[in-house]
């Protein structure tokens, strides 16, 4: 069998094993797209708002606030959608609630979603943070567990019970985290009443970010027809200058069904076009997605259209839904990253999705902003720390041909408690809304199952095996890693990673002022980790702390000096080592940003190269210079990216 025919029949088997691996969930997540047959409708803009204040926190659901508007059952306030709750008014127990708030939207549908009961009415949430329960016209339509990905729920039946089209949306949102949650937390009562007030209380966290809350992504309803596309999955591979896409289609709610898939190239002109629910596109010619700064048209994307024309044996339906689709190959050895058979370097960054007054809200300004800073920067790729971040900015990063490490919330997993059962359970469903919902992305090139947990512990070898290897089973095109902390004699997650990444803190939470120390801790902890596992390292994070405009010279902590010699110091063991098997440096953090109050952080984590209002520091002048001296170097500059560009 030659190579690309052998390669196809893998592929093909390995999507027919992905409907095989004992899925814990039903049903694609497309991400809702406008088309011939489908509408879309964005509830963004303000809603009512109403914190639950009661001691309990369960006076909404005992009084059933959902069953009537929101403002006929207490006071309420106007707040934005998408955005966290926490920074948007003055009351400081707002910005540190715990428990359930509540959120309401009324609109009128179209008459047409209400009299044609051939199309399905859908109702979907990007995000909301933690826990939702949603409601429509007081009627529960679902239930989410879970902050940082989609869900939603059909919606057509319950709105067709009003003909006028009238339609409230009641959605309760809460922010209260458990052992068992992703990430974890934990509820502590302080019962002294010589040192507490009645009822006081804390959450503790085991991550350094601020536990943003509320409705962080869009709200949208959106129709299909009654038979649909269901879910796309491809695969992609070339052979020479041809590309091959392999896909596979499901579709609910038909009889009968008749699939016809076309791709298109960047003109809308048809480059391979094939008929049924699975099968392999052969593009002649093909145009590769490269990442930015390695090829002098990165990002490039086809868009495969699926029109779906089926029947119920009472109507006929048809159904088109496109998609956009990059063309790429990602392998690991045991030293390189390769994309499209080439050697990739991340020259990158960490980030989070925060910024003032929106928290953790999707905000287009910024969005753009960020990715204008990427680009000034010469960064080719981002790690989605610590968690799965909006599906908007993975299309910007498909477009733009910015790399990403797609991370799970597993984040804190420090409590003996949170290896249990329960969290595994969890874990592991959390994995699978994210590889449905991120599987598809060119620029996802691997999946990180978890930040720092404390794998020293006895449970936490069985626990991270099985996310591993279930996230495998899921999808076996993309590496998987987890990130360690620095110290790799307790690890236990390397032995079933594909590419082991690194975080530590030299000179800063270990031997801090000693900045002579960054190059022989470093060499000595690559040397130990590539010694014993033979597989490529990433530098997953480093950095310092630095407070805007504070100088001080010779350097101390907290400095813009001080942040700037850690990361050269850094630099000079990256240069040796990506001779050999350092595949990628990503700072951390991109740009600074908000935390739980504590007495090491100043207003947040300062650890940006740019601080929260996105503006450099000293540092973010010396990674650039890097970086592009890097793009240089590692990549094929292409003429129109000499000189640092707009989008
Ligand atoms: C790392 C964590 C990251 C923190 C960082 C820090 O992964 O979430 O923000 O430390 O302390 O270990 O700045």
């Amino acid at each position: 069998m030659c190579l690309p025919v052998k390669r196809q029949v893998l592929r093909a088997l390995w999507l027919f094993a992905v409907l095989d691996t004992g899925l814990l969930l039903d049903g694609g997540m497309l991400y809702p797209r406008e088309s011939s047959s489908r509408e879309v409708k964005e509830l963004s803009g303000l809603w009512v708002f109403r914190a639950d204040r009661s001691p309990s926190r369960k006076q909404g659901f005992d009084e059933a606030w959902y069953k009537r508007r929101l403002e006929e059952t207490g006071p309420v306030i106007d707040v934005p959608v998408p955005a966290s709750y926490n920074d948007i008014t003055q009351d400081p127990a707002i910005r540190d609630f715990i428990g359930w708030v509540w959120y309401e939207r009324e609109l009128v549908v179209p008459t047409h979603w209400i009299r044609d009961d051939t199309i399905r009415v859908v109702l979907r949430v990007g995000s909301a943070h933690y826990n939702s329960v949603v409601w429509v016209n007081g009627v529960s339509v679902t239930q989410h567990e879970g902050g940082h990905l989609p869900f939603e729920a059909e919606v057509s039946d319950v709105i067709r019970k009003d003909p006028t089209g009238s339609c409230r949306i009641t959605i309760a949102v809460n922010n209260t985290l458990t052992l068992q949650t992703l990430p974890p937390g934990n509820i502590q009562y302080m019962n002294d009443r010589t040192r507490y007030p009645d009822g006081f209380f804390v959450q503790s966290i085991y991550f350094d970010f601020f536990n943003y809350a509320g409705i962080h992504r869009p709200v949208l309803l959106y129709t299909t027809p009654k038979a649909y596309v269901d879910d796309i999955t491809v695969v992609t591979d070339f052979s020479d200058n041809t590309g091959l896409v392999s896909y596979i289609v499901s579709v609910k709610g038909a009889v009968t069904a008749a699939l016809k898939v076309t791709l298109m190239d960047k003109q809308g002109h048809c480059v391979a076009s094939s008929n049924g629910p699975f099968g392999v596109l052969k593009v002649q010619d093909v145009k590769l997605w490269w990442p930015y700064l390695t090829h002098e048209n990165p990002g490039y994307l086809y868009s495969m259209e699926v029109r779906l024309n089926a029947a119920d044996g009472r109507t006929t339906y048809e159904d088109v839904y496109t998609l956009p689709v990059g063309i790429r190959t990602v392998n690991v050895t045991s030293t390189q990253f390769l994309i499209n058979n080439k050697p990739f370097y991340f020259h990158g960054v960490n980030k989070h999705e925060d910024s003032d007054i929106r928290g953790k809200g999707l905000d287009w300004p910024l969005i753009v902003k960020d990715f204008n800073l990427l680009k000034w920067l010469g960064a080719n790729s981002f790690r989605t720390s610590h968690y799965p971040y909006a599906e908007e900015i993975l299309q910007m990063c498909d477009r733009h041909g910015i790399v990403v490490i797609d991370e799970s919330p597993g984040v804190g997993i420090k409590d003996i408690r949170s290896f249990g059962n329960a969290s595994l359970s969890h874990h592991l469903i959390v994995m699978e809304e994210l590889v449905r919902r991120d599987k598809n992305h060119a620029s996802v090139v691997m999946w990180s199952v978890a930040n720092e947990p404390a794998s020293e512990m006895p449970p936490a070898d069985y626990y991270f095996n099985t996310v591993i290897k279930h996230t495998k089973d899921l999808d076996p095109t993309r590496p998987v890693t987890f990130i360690s902390s620095s110290n790799f004699a307790r690890d236990k997650g390397a032995p079933y990673v594909d590419v082991i990444c690194i975080n530590n803190y030299f000179s800063w939470y270990h031997d801090p002022g000693h900045l002579e120390v960054i190059p022989i801790q470093l060499n000595t902890e690559y040397e130990n980790w590539h010694g014993k596992y033979k597989k490529p390292i990433i530098q997953s994070e480093y950095g310092a702390d630095a407070v805007p405009g504070v100088h001080v010279d010779p350097p101390v902590m907290f400095t813009e000096e001080y942040q700037k010699i850690v990361l050269q110091n850094y630099h000079k063991v990256f240069d040796q080592k990506r001779a050999q098997y350092l595949i990628g440096e990503l700072i951390w953090n991109f740009a600074d940003f908000m935390t739980t109050q504590g007495v090491t952080r100043v207003v947040g984590n300062k650890k940006g190269i740019f601080t929260r209002q996105r503006q450099p520091k000293a540092a973010a002048f010396v990674l650039k210079e890097r970086y592009w001296r890097l793009a240089n170097e590692t990549g094929r500059l292409p003429l129109w990216t000499k000189y640092p560009c707009s989008l």
